[in-house]
């Protein structure tokens, strides 16, 4: 398989090579240069119309390759496709409902408002002093009233999830989809991110959100998590 990003960083990518790795799945990283300003790149747009990543090829012996987008999407057919143990698959139904609700808030409900606010850390550092006093005050108005509110809100909710099930995994007792999706919005931007997370929690973050920390510490000791960042930094 071939998963092409254009950043190995601080990427959604990072979800996707850790499933890879989760399933001993051979694949190889193809890292992209960011073109257009970070809005897609134009070697990607001729992988994928959207011009996003991650992306990524299946290759199969006797079958046509598949190039699929959308990370949630590649995460649920990574495991619909390549989990023939069942490993990451929900065993109840109910199960299996809560964890295609994370599939989607993950993306809809927490990347769209970081996504909002990371954009607004950028252009925060394009505008000159003295314009930058009212730019830094106006947007630091919008993230208090609606973005950073809302992430705290929708955080504030997992926090909760985890506490109701007494933590772990957020379905069931295993990994799942969900935390593959959740990797990446809680281990890179919540608690790695730290000017967005300064904003986001009202005060510490990992005491306003412990059970999410409990997580993210167990998260990042997960021994092929690990060998994919390895693999990862070895690329860049
Ligand atoms: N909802 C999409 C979002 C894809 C997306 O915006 N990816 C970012 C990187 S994480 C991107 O490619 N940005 C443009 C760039 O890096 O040039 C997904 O989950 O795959």
């Amino acid at each position: 398989m071939s998963l092409l990003t254009s950043s190995l960083e601080n990427s959604r990518a990072s979800r996707i090579a850790w499933l890879l790795q989760e399933l001993n799945l051979d694949y190889e990283i193809k890292v992209y240069p960011k073109t257009l300003n970070g809005v897609g790149s134009e070697e990607l747009l001729e992988v994928f119309p959207t011009g996003v990543s991650p992306v990524l090829t299946i290759i199969r012996e006797g079958r046509e390759p598949k190039t699929i987008g959308e990370s949630g999407h590649i995460v649920s057919y990574l495991i619909e496709n390549f989990d023939p143990s069942g490993k990451f698959k929900p065993v109840t139904d109910d199960d299996k409902e809560l964890m295609d609700f994370y599939l989607h808030f993950s993306e809809a409900s927490l990347q769209s408002h970081l996504i909002s606010m990371f954009v607004g850390s950028v252009a925060r550092k394009q505008v000159p002093w003295p314009i930058s006093i009212i730019t830094d005050q106006l947007l630091l108005k919008m993230n208090s009233a609606y973005y950073a509110k809302k992430l705290n809100i929708n955080f504030k909710y997992l926090d909760s999830q985890l506490e109701k099930k007494g933590g772990g995994y957020f379905v069931g007792d295993h990994l799942t989809g969900a935390d593959f999706m959740l990797d990446f919005p809680i281990n890179a931007c919540l608690f790695v991110g730290l000017d967005i997370s300064r904003e986001i929690a009202s005060g510490d973050v990992k005491e306003e959100f412990p059970n999410l920390y409990k997580w993210h510490q167990m998260i990042l000791k997960e021994p092929s998590r690990l060998e994919a960042e390895k693999k990862a930094k070895s690329k860049l």
